[in-house]
């Protein structure tokens, strides 16, 4: 068996190198590899990863995971963000367990090849915990290449194509009249974009600030004692009656966005998107789930709004073709859910081409140094739409020196090198995950009135 492989390998090293000559030199295949092999690096000293650090912490109340990637050279160091906040802890071992022996002693400098070989190290692929895991090296790996170039992150990707990048504010309530205020605030403080979610009366909720199904007591939900209930039908029923209660309230001029949170059935996602039509959304997010994919055809024929979508996504089998098939107008993809800045810039470039513009997942489950990596992409792509904007307490702030600044409905980056954004671990130990729980207890839970699940 070894001595076929040999062969085989034979073979085509002497193919590649013209044949002849390298077989008949009789030596061994390593030492020819050997060779062969060029020197790395050029009037930079040789980098060497000698530890990976994951911290855990939560000054914003939600679960972050932030990854440290640290080298031989004393002080250069790299963060990412691998912020699962759902499985926080698995993605913690994935990084400990896994990438950190993986990768020990690899150069810093080789991120392409870093992603590409970690991806198959597990040969089962994929996978928010593998992605979010491997997304945290990367985002490190590209702050530190931006450390040593002395430039900001977003010069490696190509420069500046605007000065900031837009944001949109989260606006929602209890009713029209609670999310109108809340939208005129954002509006005073020059947001010119604002996504709106109102809660349904009766019905558990998606970030409208109702009653967001997190039914805390101790009694087993299930599909025979629901509690959580949510209705599609009186949500479809009601989200045309805010948005002609806010256009007449608010005008014309302000940019508004909605997120469906994948809460519908086809038809129903089809007839709101065309009946939305005439209040001209900036667009409207996740009107179906990724399970239905092939779902946006249909959409796409019959109405005009535009339409976001992708949170949920992990790989490229899921947005490639709604990207390639112009079937959404922008792509909405959770940074470290798809494996980094590496995967995200080629995703940005390819959605270019087919008139897609980007609008990545920003949440508060995202960390300020994932948002800082969304950033630099944003400002270096011709096909920028728009930063969610997700406004950091002072504790985050705090946490995280050289957070980005939100000005004006604009988010700016941080002019140091790298992504600038770095972690005082010490503050960042006492911001714990909250006790008790493991994880939230939120999804999962939502039910129809007859007891099914809801897929959130
Ligand atoms: C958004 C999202 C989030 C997600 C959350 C899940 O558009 O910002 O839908 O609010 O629900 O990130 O953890
Ligand atoms: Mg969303």
């Amino acid at each position: 068996m070894k001595d076929r492989r040999e062969v085989l390998l034979w073979m085509s090293a002497g193919a590649m190198a013209g044949g002849a000559d390298l077989l008949s030199e009789r030596s061994p295949l390593s030492s020819l590899w050997a060779q062969q092999k060029p020197a790395s690096t050029r009037g930079l000293p040789a980098l060497k990863i000698t530890d990976i650090k994951t911290i855990l912490t939560a000054p914003n109340k939600i679960r972050l995971v932030i990854v440290k990637v640290l080298t031989n050279e004393p002080g250069l160091y790299g963060l990412g963000c691998a912020t699962f906040t759902q499985r926080a802890y698995a993605v913690q071992t994935a990084i400990e367990r896994y990438l950190k022996p993986f990768l020990a002693g690899r150069d810093p400098d080789e991120i392409e090849d870093i992603w590409q070989s970690s991806y198959v190290s597990s040969y089962w692929r994929n996978g928010p915990v593998l992605f979010n895991a491997m997304s945290g090296v990367d985002m490190a790996l590209w702050d530190i290449k931006g450390k040593r170039a002395n430039m900001p992150v977003y010069q490696l990707l190509g420069g500046k194509c605007r000065f900031a990048a837009d944001l949109y504010f989260h606006a929602s309530g209890r009713d029209f009249k609670e999310v109108e205020d809340s939208a005129r605030k954002a509006m005073d403080k020059g947001y010119r974009h604002i996504r709106v979610q109102v809660a349904v009366p009766d019905l558990a909720a998606y970030g409208a600030g109702g009653d967001e199904g997190a039914s805390q007591d101790e009694e087993v939900i299930g599909p025979t004692n629901p509690r959580d209930i949510w209705e599609p039908a009186a949500y479809v029923r009601l989200v045309p009656r805010l948005f002609e209660y806010l256009r007449s309230k608010l005008g014309d001029d302000v940019e508004l966005l909605h997120d469906v949170h994948e809460r519908v059935s086809p038809h129903q996602a089809i007839s709101l998107c065309k009946e939305l039509e005439r209040y001209r959304l900036f667009f409207l997010e996740d009107p179906l789930p990724p399970e239905e994919n092939d779902h946006f055809r249909l959409l796409r024929q019959q109405c005009s709004t535009p339409l976001a979508m992708g949170e949920l996504f992990n790989t490229q089998h899921e947005y490639v073709p709604l990207i390639a098939n112009r079937l959404i107008d922008y792509i909405r993809i959770h940074l470290s859910q798809i494996g980094g800045l590496s995967m995200a810039r080629k995703v940005a470039a390819m959605a270019e081409f087919f008139g897609v513009k980007t609008a990545w997942h920003g949440p508060g489950d995202c960390s300020p140094v994932g948002h800082a990596a969304g950033l630099a992409l944003e400002l270096a792509s011709y096909n920028f739409g728009i930063h969610e904007g997700y406004v950091f307490p002072k504790e985050t702030r705090e946490v995280f020196p050289g957070c980005p600044e939100t000005k004006n409905g604009y988010l700016y980056a941080n002019e140091s090198p790298g992504f600038g954004v770095d972690i005082d671990e010490k503050l960042a130990a006492k911001f714990p995950f909250p006790s008790g729980r493991t994880f939230d207890y939120y999804w999962g839970k939502m039910r129809r009135r007859n007891g099914t699940v809801i897929r959130p």
